[in-house]
């Protein structure tokens, strides 16, 4: 096999190799009392396991004050391929948030739940909550294959629930082999036999990067699925999922000032038959590829759009159908008409009811005027509703009978939901901000601690300059890394000090365009006078039903 050889490999690159299957020292720091944190290598390590350590940013001036380690707590992530759980699982999850984390349940931008402030001796208790809940949190960080994300809402089509299943499955292909998460989190004892955890996809290596994949069903672009490593976009003829296009090498990550870093839209490679065996086989020799060829030596040039850039992408789609064995087809037709979420109450091909709650920023809590966790917890304990997750953060109360409709309906009323969702403006609905403060590490500014209240500013822009609220896609986020995927948005705010975003313009309603940077670090002053004089614009010389996105590419604003 042609592997790519690598000098100077990151220092992350020795911490996986040297960890011994992902266990590392990871027992015996997390029995170390004398600090909040995790020793150093581990704190790797722990990604792969689906956590994160953090601190909480805003008290850090007050803990280095008194002369304290900062306040250290690990974020956990789910893996929860397709986005779903069962009303049983949701009131499961409710209890670990209350009794192990901040309570606060955040839905990501790629269809799962993160529980953030878990502190040291909660992680391993959490681990086994979500264990005796059927739930867990391999791979849902770290340099593997993250969750894997499909179309959100099963009115879209009747092959949701095919497509639901190629998620589990594509997620099953990238799982690591190794039993350490059962061993530290659960108790498991050792295999006798260590030949069994021997991994062919990952080696002792790992990916030099994390790895992303989506599913998407046209018209629909929910998932965003230009953004990932791997998007297959569902081709249906006559209701039949025959297959599906494969484009490769998206990825939005950015690093202010370092130009050789950029987002980049998945390329089309071509198209391959609903050919399980023969779906999987795609999607696993594309990890492989990445594995061989990727940088190991420079983390910010790892991810695969880097490694296909490299190679050429005729180069890259070559060396697939090599590792394959078979060739891919010319891409088929499909097209894309949007990527919001579909609101109100809707029924599927087989006549269940499905509803989305307007859950903002992915922050589902309790407020002044929206009982919204304890609405769910009620809805999750009558046993009548699923819960989906859909990756511009939102939740989809769902696979409800219509003898059991007007049961949840009335949760919802009496807590206010409807009314919350029903008030929010579409503009406000398709708005995405990744967390940032108080717990990512990176941000430098806010960004779903502060984009509603933006939000309420803008929108009396567009009342001012008289125009329809048509569901603008705006998206913000504390630092170029692109979580909330504002690069693929028709006004994205990217971080790049306290208070302080780039502006960026011109995407397209279904993410197929990236945009632009407009205007370089402004505050909210300025952002507003850009958007005041750019409505005007707007509002007069639009064509009818263009798009905010469409109109500033066709007046050549960026
Ligand atoms: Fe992300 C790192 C949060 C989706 C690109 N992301 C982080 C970390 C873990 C910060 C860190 O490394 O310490 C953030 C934790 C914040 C916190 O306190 O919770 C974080 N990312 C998130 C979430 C929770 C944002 C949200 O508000 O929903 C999303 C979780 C997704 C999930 O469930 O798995 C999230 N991150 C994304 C996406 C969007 C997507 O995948 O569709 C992207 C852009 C797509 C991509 O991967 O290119 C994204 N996150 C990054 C990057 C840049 C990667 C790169 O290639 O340069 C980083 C930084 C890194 O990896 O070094 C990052
Ligand atoms: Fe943190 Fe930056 Fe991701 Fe926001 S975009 S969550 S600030 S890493």
């Amino acid at each position: 096999m042609e592997e790519q050889q690598q000098n100077n490999l990151s220092p992350v690159e020795r911490i996986k190799q040297a960890s011994d299957g992902l266990r590392g020292t990871l027992k015996e720091s997390l029995a170390d009392g004398l600090t909040g944190a995790l020793w150093e290598d581990d704190q790797s390590l722990i990604k792969f396991h689906g956590m994160y350590q953090q601190d909480d940013r805003d008290r850090r001036e007050e803990r280095s004050a008194k002369k304290l380690e900062w306040l250290y707590s690990y974020m956990i992530r789910l893996r929860l391929p397709g986005g779903f759980i069962t009303g049983e699982q949701w009131e499961a999850l409710h209890n670990i948030a209350g009794e192990h984390s901040t309570g606060v349940i955040k839905i990501t931008t790629r269809q799962t739940i993160q529980l953030h402030g878990i502190l040291k001796s909660h992680v391993k208790p959490t681990i086994q909550d979500f264990h005796t809940a059927k739930l867990d949190s391999i791979s849902a960080c770290g340099d593997v294959n993250r969750n894997v994300v499909c179309a959100a809402h099963p009115k879209q089509s009747a092959i949701h629930e095919q497509i639901y299943a190629y998620a589990g499955k594509l997620s099953e292909v990238g799982l690591p082999k190794t039993r350490a998460y059962y061993e530290i989190w659960l108790d498991d004892q050792p295999l006798t036999d260590k030949k069994q955890e021997e991994d062919p996809l990952y080696q002792d290596r790992y990916l030099p990067r994390k790895f992303k994949m989506a599913i998407a069903i046209p018209p629909n672009n929910d998932v965003d699925v230009f953004a990932n490593d791997l998007g297959l976009i569902a081709i249906i003829e006559n209701d039949k999922l025959i297959g599906f296009n494969v484009a490769a090498g998206g990825g939005l990550g950015a690093t202010h000032g370092n130009a050789n870093t950029y987002p980049r839209l998945a390329s089309m490679l071509g198209f391959v038959e609903a050919d399980e065996e023969k779906v999987l086989k795609v999607a696993y020799e594309i990890i492989t590829i990445q594995r061989d060829y990727g940088n190991r030596s420079d983390r910010k040039m790892s991810r695969l759009k880097y490694t296909i850039d490299k190679m050429g992408v005729e180069a890259f789609k070559a060396e697939l159908e090599k590792r394959c064995g078979f060739p891919l087809e010319k891409e088929r037709p499909y097209a894309f008409t949007e990527r919001a979420d579909i609101y109100g109450w809707q029924q599927n091909h087989e006549g269940k009811w499905f509803y989305t709650v307007f859950t903002e920023n992915g922050r589902v809590l309790d407020h002044e005027t929206v009982a919204l966790k304890t609405a769910l917890l009620e809805v999750s304990q009558t046993r009548k509703a699923n819960f989906r997750f859909t990756c511009n953060q939102k939740l989809i109360l769902s696979d409800i009978e219509e003898k059991d409709k007007k049961e949840v309906e009335a949760i919802l009323a009496k807590h206010n939901v409807l009314k919350h969702t029903d008030d929010a403006s579409d503009v406000r609905k398709n708005a995405v901000a990744c967390v940032a403060f108080n717990t990512c590490p990176l941000a430098l500014a806010e960004a779903q601690r502060y984009l509603p209240s933006l939000i309420t500013k803008i929108e009396g822009l567009f009342s001012k300059h008289k125009l329809e609220d048509n569901g603008t896609i705006i998206r913000m986020t504390g630092c170029p890394n692109g979580c909330g995927r504002p690069y693929v948005a028709e006004i994205g705010f990217v971080g790049t000090s306290y208070g302080h975003y780039n502006m960026h313009l011109g995407g397209d309603r279904q993410g197929e365009r990236l945009n632009k940077k407009y205007k370089e670090s402004l505050n909210e002053e300025s952002i507003l006078q850009e958007l005041d004089s750019l409505f005007a614009l707007y509002s007069k010389k639009r064509k009818k039903a263009e798009t905010f996105g469409d109109f500033v590419v066709r007046e050549n604003i960026v």
